[in-house]
């Protein structure tokens, strides 16, 4: 057998994506709440009021110099997607039953920050917020499915950003350090496995989505994400201490990527984009310590960190204890002039002659898997997880309720299947596999209901409309069977045109 006996199969998911009941249960509002729909040819924007009551939008990558005493809020003309969401709030039972018949082992989800702590910095949490939680882990337990919770995914309370610009200030990080306090006491003995931040290297990006800043400054992000690593290196040892046997890992987007050409110089770029893109944030977080190639970078940009005393001992005393990134696709970068480009998660690139791209134009590339799998384990030596994979494809629900995606499961067959070989052929140390949106759910890049990624269909729609039912797809009888054989039952592969 390829994959390890205690194997993690699973599904992912977040509160901002998925949970809705954005304002019942003492919740506060979260940066998602502000954001209205989109879709890939017209983004979400954020939409604000300034002091003299006009009202603005701003896209959410490019957020940067607000006007003084913009207020981020609701206004009636737009719909706001992640509000309402797909629901699991009220459906958590129903959704945990399907996961359990799937049979799941392992359930990703992400706590709701804003849930926990309204405005993110009041002194005692929300207790409504806490047994929210606490019924769900009891449910997963019913099935034997162990949760793996992300801390802060994509969804930093609104107040943290009206406060003091979020993670823009260090002050957020004992507001954080809060949060992980109450939940790391209060879920011990249902939880072990925890992340301490969903895809951090986004914020390469942009402020908003993954930090809460509304900002692209490079000098502000370049502290906001230190002070990210100290909470997460603080919370590591955190855990530990409130329980030995919690295991924390960082997450990272993986963004994979391949010279254009042979040309050297295509080659050091694309080492360049893998250090800037991903290994950076795998660095520290792994490593203890700021990889000299950004410490230069900062040195030549003028940059500088706001490093109080002892806090780069705290780095290296809270490494994580695994590695775990989503993966998508692949880009290629290059430096002769660009062709045509083509569209992937949170980035854009060149595009691969060798490779088909989904609806979305991401780059579909199963052997970038092993490659990833095999780049990571060399440079850490630490087990892994791969907390997101999954193909957002336009679906369609039959009258009976079924939904026929075959496109899904070649996806995902090819997928597990560059997995199996890296852990049997190469040997690395894979813990588990929680594909994305394994019930459909609400796309973080677009806004879009109608890119999904489920075994499950959710009758929700763009307009807002639909009556949330749930039903299974020809991909939920296929996973099942894989999670049964632990990998080995991948069903038939498809036939050759
Ligand atoms: C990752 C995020 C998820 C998820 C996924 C798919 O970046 O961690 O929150 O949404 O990508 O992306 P999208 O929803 O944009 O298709």
């Amino acid at each position: 057998m390829a994959f390890r006996k205690d194997f993690l199969w699973g599904g992912a998911t977040a509160a901002n994506q998925y949970e809705g009941g954005w304002n019942e249960g003492g919740r506060g509002p979260s940066i998602d709440d502000v954001l209205t729909g989109g879709t890939k040819d017209s983004p979400r924007v954020l939409t604000y009021v300034l002091p003299d009551g006009s009202k603005h939008t701003t896209t959410m990558f490019g957020v940067n110099n607000l006007p003084e005493g913009a207020h981020f809020t609701q206004f009636d003309e737009y719909l706001y997607p992640n509000h309402e969401a797909t629901d699991f709030y009220h459906h958590y039972k129903e959704d945990i039953a399907l996961m359990g018949e799937m049979g799941f082992k392992c359930f990703r989800l992400s706590i709701s920050w804003s849930r926990i702590f309204p405005t993110g910095m009041e002194e005692q949490p929300n207790e409504e917020g806490l047994t929210f939680y606490d019924a769900v882990f009891d449910e997963c337990k019913k099935y034997g499915i162990e949760p793996l919770v992300t801390i802060s995914h994509y969804e930093t309370p609104l107040g943290l950003t009206h406060a003091w610009n979020s993670w823009a200030d260090r002050r957020t990080i004992d507001c954080y350090l809060r949060y992980c306090k109450a939940i790391f006491e209060r879920y011990k003995g249902k939880v072990k496995y925890w992340l301490t931040f969903n895809e951090i290297n986004c914020i390469n990006h942009g402020g908003w989505m993954e930090a809460g800043v509304p900002s692209a400054d490079p000098q502000i992000l370049a502290n906001a994400t230190y002070y990210q690593f100290v909470a997460s290196a603080k919370a590591v040892q955190m855990a530990h201490e409130i329980d030995p046997n919690y295991q924390v890992g960082c997450m990272i987007a993986f963004m994979q990527s391949y010279p254009e050409t042979c040309n050297p110089a295509d080659n050091l770029l694309n080492v360049q984009a893998m250090n800037n893109g991903s290994y950076f944030y795998m660095d520290v977080h792994a490593r203890g310590y700021y990889p000299n190639y950004k410490l230069k970078e900062y040195e030549r940009k003028g940059i500088t960190l706001d490093i109080q005393p002892g806090e780069l001992d705290e780095l290296k005393k809270g490494v994580v204890d695994f590695i775990s990134f989503s993966y998508y696709m692949t880009l290629v970068v290059g430096t002769a002039p660009e062709k045509e480009t083509t569209a992937g998660n949170m980035s854009f690139g060149r595009k691969n002659p060798y490779l088909k791209a989904s609806d979305w134009g991401w780059q579909i590339d199963p052997t970038g898997l092993r490659i990833a799998l095999n780049n990571i384990y060399d440079r850490y030596q630490k087990p892994m997880f791969v907390v997101e994979n999954g193909l957002g494809a336009l679906d369609t629900k039959e009258e009976d309720g079924s939904v026929h995606d075959t496109y899904r499961i070649d996806y995902l067959r090819d997928h597990i299947k560059a997995m199996k070989d890296a852990v049997e052929l190469d040997g690395v140390d894979l813990m588990g596999y929680t594909m994305w949106g394994c019930i459909d759910l609400v796309s973080a890049s677009t806004g879009e209901m109608r890119k999904r990624y489920g075994f499950v269909f959710v009758d929700k729609y763009d307009d807002g409309t639909g009556d949330m039912s749930r039903s299974r797809k020809d991909s939920f009888y296929w996973y099942k069977k894989v999670c049964e054989s632990n990998g080995e039952d991948l069903g038939a592969e498809p036939a050759q045109p």
